[in-house]
């Protein structure tokens, strides 16, 4: 049976090839949705995408994630910078965790250079646009012995 993946993306990521495509690109979440699909597919995994502007709901779905998923990639957006909450349930999470950034937040402002996230991630991919999704799950499937 494939294993369970969750892709989980943080606020205003809904917004995602309406605006600002000189750092996002332009492919909206849903692109996103399908590549990963595809991608998950080719790797034995199942892919359950979901996108929330609110803290409390990443949180939620890690702490579901506990039960049904053997690893997580996401892309916290905002909350990378500011939310120990999220690393928290993170750190409850047994499985792989890899950490996405559409933009190489390194080469951006100060402000974005740290994310609490990263203290948790087995690996972060940033600045390798929507792809970067891609190689997550290749990352995951090889941490999780998917053939
Ligand atoms: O590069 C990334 O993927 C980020 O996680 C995106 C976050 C940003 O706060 C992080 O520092 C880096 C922002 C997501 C907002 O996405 C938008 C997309 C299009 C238009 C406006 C916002």
């Amino acid at each position: 049976m494939a294993l369970s993946i969750y892709v989980l993306n943080g606020p205003n990521l809904n917004l995602l090839g309406l605006r600002e495509p000189e750092i996002y690109g332009r492919q909206t979440l849903d692109d996103v949705c399908g590549l990963c699909e595809e991608g998950g597919s080719e790797l034995g995994l199942n892919i359950v995408f979901r996108q929330s502007n609110a803290e409390h709901d990443l949180i939620d779905w890690v702490h579901e994630a506990r039960e049904t998923a053997a690893g997580i990639v996401i892309n916290p957006a905002a909350y990378s910078h500011t939310s120990v909450a999220l690393l928290d349930a993170l750190n409850a999470f047994d499985g792989p965790v890899i950490e996405v950034h559409i933009s190489n937040i390194h080469k951006r402002e100060n402000f974005r250079h740290h994310s609490y996230v990263s203290a948790r991630a087995d690996g972060v991919i940033a600045g390798c646009g929507v792809e970067g999704y891609l190689l997550a799950l290749r990352r995951l499937a090889s941490l999780c012995g998917s053939p």
